[in-house]
């Protein structure tokens, strides 16, 4: 069984939707379209989700008290907890159908985070719930910041990018580290399903997401979705914008499936990084540096490494799980 676009279109047709309207997320937020191509997906593999989501701009912007945007079972959280929230409701509902409790076998348990609760905070609380095996899917909307409290960096904010704590200006070139690898740490633990996605390609969400409901254990997908506020882009560019980091190799998109790496999309041709990060107005400041070119060169060598490395793992990877059950 695979995401039915007719279902979906008669959910958005029926106003059926998971997460609905009357949120105050900025227009042209991408984190909207993630919360409900996710959602949509679950329900039209026949799934009832069952969501929780950690502070960020998602959260905050869809549960203001005393509406709520969410029209399923939904948990509100703290910065650092959802993966521990989310992991104890599964393990409440696993022992009520193990004792014969209840019989609706059909819950699915769904965690939303921004990269600053998963990146950062969030993330010995999720190390924690996949270490334990919980059946649960997390979504990591990335948007390279803390934006739900002014564009302050996380691990997941790219170097070179402007942001409140660590301004592009004459000393400083903006952040000075590398993103975190979060995908890779995720699969370090091994027995997990975890994958790259983008906003411009919403069936390879949908497909993921379809993996990732009905791989027996956590799974995990990150998904890079613009901040138009502090990516500094127009509203209705997100999705333009991240087709580009696909062709650029800024953003690759993979999976890792119990330690078998598999790249799901292989551009023939690919752009520079430049044309990438040119489109970004974070990266202004950093473009009028004497050394702009020297550290789009430095930009270039990274992600042109990351993705040879890729394809090494997919190669070596290749029908060698090294889990077979969790
Ligand atoms: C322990 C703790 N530290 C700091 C905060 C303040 N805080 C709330 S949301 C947030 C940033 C959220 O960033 P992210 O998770 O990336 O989500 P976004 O707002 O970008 O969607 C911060 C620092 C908090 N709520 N709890
Ligand atoms: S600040 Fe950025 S992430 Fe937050 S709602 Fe606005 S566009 Fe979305």
């Amino acid at each position: 069984m695979v995401p039915n676009i007719r279902d979906i279109v008669g959910y958005v047709e029926t106003n059926d939707w998971a997460f609905t309207q009357g949120h105050r997320l900025c227009p042209g937020c991408n984190a909207p379209m993630v919360a409900n191509w996710a959602t949509l997906a679950a329900k039209s593999l026949g799934y009832e989700p069952v969501v929780g989501a950690a502070t960020g701009c998602l959260e905050v912007s869809s549960t203001i008290y005393p509406f709520t945007s969410w029209n399923v079972p939904y948990i509100h959280n703290a910065f650092e907890n959802v993966a521990a929230t989310i992991s104890g409701a599964e393990a409440a509902y696993r022992s009520l159908l193990n004792r014969k409790k209840i019989d609706n076998d059909k819950i699915k348990f769904i965690a939303f985070a921004g990269d600053g609760g998963t990146y950062d905070i969030g993330l010995q609380a999720l190390s924690g719930a996949i270490e334990r095996g919980h059946d649960f899917v997390y979504i990591l909307y990335d948007n390279e910041g803390y934006m739900n409290t002014g564009n302050q960096r996380s691990g997941s904010t790219p170097p070179g990018a402007d942001s409140t704590t660590e301004p592009v200006g004459k000393a400083l070139s903006g952040k000075l580290q590398l993103k975190k690898s979060i995908v890779d740490i995720i699969a370090g633990h091994e027995g997990v399903y975890a994958a790259t996605a983008v906003t411009s390609e919403p069936w390879d969400f949908m497909r993921k997401m379809q993996a990732a409901l009905e791989f027996e254990g956590p799974a995990f997908i990150s998904i890079l979705a613009p901040c138009v506020r502090f990516w500094r882009i127009p509203d209705d560019s997100g999705p333009e914008v991240t087709k580009l980091a696909v062709e650029t190799k800024y953003w690759p998109l993979w999976e890792y499936n119990m330690g078998v790496y598999k790249v799901t999309k292989k551009p023939k041709t690919f752009k520079p990084v430049k044309e990438y990060i040119t489109k970004l107005g974070r990266y202004n400041k950093l473009m009028k540096r004497p050394d702009a070119n020297e550290i789009l060169e430095e930009m270039q060598n990274y992600v042109d490494a990351k993705w040879d490395r890729l394809l090494a793992l997919e190669e070596i990877s290749k029908d060698k799980p090294i889990r077979r059950k969790i």
